[in-house]
């Protein structure tokens, strides 16, 4: 019986977030209902991991639509349900899911479908995940998502609980650029994705596969298996880890199975019901087009139609599990695969005798090991799979090293089993000489096979898996660090100024150096009137004599769109001008390396456009309401300016933006001195000083900034470069200088030092 959970004690926490939860409801007789454990990949993978954590959460669907039972626990875990109305059913997961992604992330062996509405309702049940899981976790917990059907989740709930750890794992292939760039919504997926810390994937090509879109789709930088994240606002750049897991099952408790003398007896009882043949062939699966069945039966029916395989003494079953029964592509894959049965046992069956044993419903745990216990040969055909537990699943049950596994090169297993006959399920001829092949393989081949096979199954478990994710997660998630922006200097008391001529003498010993700057309240006084804006000349042309040094790469950065950052400043072409907070760059002199840059910039889409016009329309409707605030509209962004608006309009009209940025979850929303910038593309100063410096092959650099968007580029100094917050306020930069009055010295003196006589 069920008992109601409370929220988590603190201690070990996971809270695992999963489509569904690893129990179903089945009525008793009585009509009393009670909860059982429900198969599937996933659910077989976490419930031993689960029972080896201090405190353990699910939150999932329970099954049925409508309204949830009440969180309770179950086998030592806490079940948080969540909601899904049967409109959820058909649009989040039979719609988007399973008839958009689940095809197109398994090489569009069927056509994947795509309806807006099923997009919207995706996002808020991913949402409805996201919420449900934030109320669990505990503090600086970790939070473990799984699966496609919820690749939003990751960020949600890092915009919700920055002290999290979150980690993804996804359970089915990552398609390559090439097909994942069909998806409507691509980008949102992508920066779901990358709200975790860690995204696990089953194969090397998977991780490499989602690598590659991300650099591609959304030009971030990428050092190997690490994305620099950049940050929203002053938030620092995060790195997220895309990394290998390939996930396994609970092997020794399989292995043992096979000890149990009762399972025993069903294998031999198995056997004597299918006629006691002398090759029994067995195919498990999910009905799935993924699975290749259609090309399974389709090689055995010629085995049979040629003569290569007698009936009389061979018999194939294929366990086919009822499997997303609503969905068309399933509907006809049924259809098809009854239909070719049919054919084949009505051609090749004697009575009593079927050519193909044909089982369309699920098996306990006890009777699947007893199969697989007396499979001579077992078929995993798959055209495209994540893993494939059935390939681990046959191995674990055969201590005995007889029997051979047949395994799609397609499979992830693949990767690791090496030992099994593997093959090309395309090639319905590769196919049959691999059937034949395993049929005919000699008992000692067969033992070498499956001591190979057996050796990488039952080292490599379900357990090792879990363990190796969660190891990894914990080394990279470091929470506090990446929620709360570095500090490195309080008050306003400006640095020892012999501290800032140290930095700048070693500064300019560097060979290639990056000097940068902010424009506003650094190189110019803040004025009310931002078109009346004076730069102080002579710091100006410090920084038209530095660009014109060797090895020096100079950048004026603003949140100023390009256009009115250039005319404002007239600076020469070996200056390069980063307008929009690091979204606009200009042209770059020709020494630098601009294909860095094409990477790492954003651009629009007609889809940004609307959402940027539709931005637009609401601050200008904010700004109407509070007299002296005014829009002002940028190429990728729109911002709200309060500092002209009367009495408390400046507070109120700042109140009224950011409450509405909270609807606004693709936006990057950076709120500034009396300013609130929403930024339809990605970026920040911090991303663009960072593709400058590897443009530019800088050594090191030097970035002057006042504002809060400038603490996303001190955030990330490393060990040669220099930060100098210009003005008081915490900061992440090591030093601190007063005014434009010492900036203007500054740069001179970097002049000096840089130059001939230096
Ligand atoms: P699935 O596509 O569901 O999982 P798979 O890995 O084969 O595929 O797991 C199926 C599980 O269901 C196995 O444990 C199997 O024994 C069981 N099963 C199948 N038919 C059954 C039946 N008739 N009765 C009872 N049990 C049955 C997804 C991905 C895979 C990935 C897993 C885990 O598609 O590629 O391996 O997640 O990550």
């Amino acid at each position: 019986m069920p008992t109601a959970a409370s929220r988590p004690d603190p201690g070990h926490q996971l809270v695992v977030v999963a489509n569904r939860l690893p129990v179903d409801t089945r009525t008793l007789p009585d009509g009393a209902t009670e909860w059982v454990t429900s198969p599937g990949g996933l659910v077989t993978a976490m419930e031993s991991v689960m029972r080896t954590v201090e405190s353990g959460a699910w939150v999932g669907w329970a099954g049925s639509p409508g309204e949830p039972p009440e969180p309770f626990e179950a086998d030592g875990m806490s079940l948080y349900p969540v909601r899904l109305e049967q409109e959820d059913i058909e649009r989040y997961y039979e719609g988007f899911s399973n008839a958009t992604l689940w095809p197109l992330y398994h090489d569009v062996i069927v056509d994947p479908e795509f309806h807006r509405t099923w997009w919207g309702s995706y996002v808020g049940t991913n949402r409805r995940f996201a919420r449900e899981a934030a109320a669990v976790a505990e503090e600086h917990g970790t939070v473990w998502v799984h699966d496609y059907q919820l690749q939003l989740v990751p960020r949600m709930i890092r915009d919700e609980r920055s002290d999290v750890r979150i980690g993804f794992f996804n359970h089915i292939p990552f398609p390559p650029v090439e097909l994942f760039s069909q998806l409507p919504k691509r980008n949102q997926i992508l920066r779901g994705l990358l709200g975790a810390d860690l995204v696990g994937f089953q194969r090397e090509s998977d991780a490499q596969n989602f690598v590659a879109a991300v650099r591609k789709l959304l030009g971030y930088h990428v050092d190997g298996q690490t994305i620099s994240v950049p940050g929203l606002g002053a938030a620092p750049v995060r790195e997220v880890v895309a990394q290998t897991f390939p996930i396994s099952i609970d092997s020794a408790s399989i292995s043992a199975l096979t000890e149990d003398p009762e399972v025993r007896e069903r294998a031999v009882q198995l056997r004597k019901d299918l006629g006691d043949p002398q090759k029994i062939v067995l195919g498990v699966d999910r009905l799935d087009y993924t699975k290749g069945i259609r090309h399974r039966l389709k090689a055995w029916g010629e085995l049979l139609d040629d003569g290569s395989v007698d009936p009389q003494d061979t018999v194939m079953v294929q366990v086919a599990t009822p499997s997303r029964e609503r969905v068309e592509a399933y509907k006809q894959l049924r259809d098809e695969v009854e239909l070719t049965v049919g054919r084949i046992n009505g051609d090749h069956s004697s009575i009593g005798r079927p050519a193909v044993s044909y089982q369309h419903r699920s098996f306990d745990r006890r009777d699947m090991t007893a199969l697989f216990m007396t499979a001579d040969v077992v078929l995993v055909t798959a055209l495209r799979d994540g893993m494939n537990l059935v390939a681990k699943e046959y191995v674990a049950s055969r201590p005995d090293l007889q029997g051979v596994l047949v395994l799609s090169e397609f499979a992830g297993a693949a990767d690791e089993l090496r030992a099994a006959v593997t093959v090309n399920p395309h090639d319905i001829d590769d196919l049959k000489a691999a059937i034949l092949r395993a049929l005919t393989m000699p008992p000692e081949e067969q033992e070498e096979s499956m001591r190979s096979l057996r050796h990488q199954v039952m080292e490599n478990d379900v357990q090792a898996w879990a363990h190796a994710f969660l190891h990894e997660l914990e080394q990279i998630g470091r929470p506090e660090q990446v929620a709360k922006p570095v500090i490195r200097l309080t008050g306003d008391e400006p640095s020892d100024p012999e501290a800032v001529e140290s930095a700048l003498r070693d500064f300019a010993t560097v060979p290639r150096i990056l000097v940068a700057s902010d424009f506003d309240g650094v190189l110019a006084p803040i004025v009310a009137d931002r078109d009346a804006v004076q730069p102080d000349p002579e710091a100006l042309m410090a920084l038209r004599d530095l660009s014109e040094m060797p090895g020096v790469a100079v950048a004026l950065v603003s949140g100023r769109a390009l256009s009115n950052l250039d005319s404002h400043t007239s600076m020469p072409s070996s200056v390069v001008l980063v307008g929009s907070h690091g979204a606009e760059v200009g042209a770059l002199p020709p020494w630098m390396q601009a294909e860095v840059l094409d990477s790492a910039a954003l651009t629009m889409s007609p889809e940004k456009e609307d959402l940027l016009a539709a931005i637009t329309g609401n601050l200008n409707r904010i700004s109407r309401a509070h007299p002296g605030a005014e829009v002002e509209t940028k190429p990728a962004a729109a911002v709200l300016h309060t500092r002209n608006a009367r009495g408390r309009g400046s507070i109120n009209a700042t109140e009224a933006a950011l409450e509405y940025a909270v609807t606004l979850p693709d936006v990057t929303v950076t709120p500034g001195k009396e300013v609130v910038e929403f930024s339809v593309v990605h970026t920040s100063k911090g991303a663009a000083i960072d593709a400058l410096a590897r443009a530019s092959a800088a050594d090191a650099w030097l970035y002057l900034g006042d504002d809060v968007t400038d603490e996303s580029v001190f955030s990330q100094l490393g060990e040669g470069d220099v930060g100098i917050k210009v003005g008081g306020g915490d900061t992440a930069a090591r030093l601190r200088i007063e005014d434009i009055d010492a900036v203007r010295s500054l740069l001179q003196r970097l002049v000096e030092l840089r130059g001939p006589q230096g």
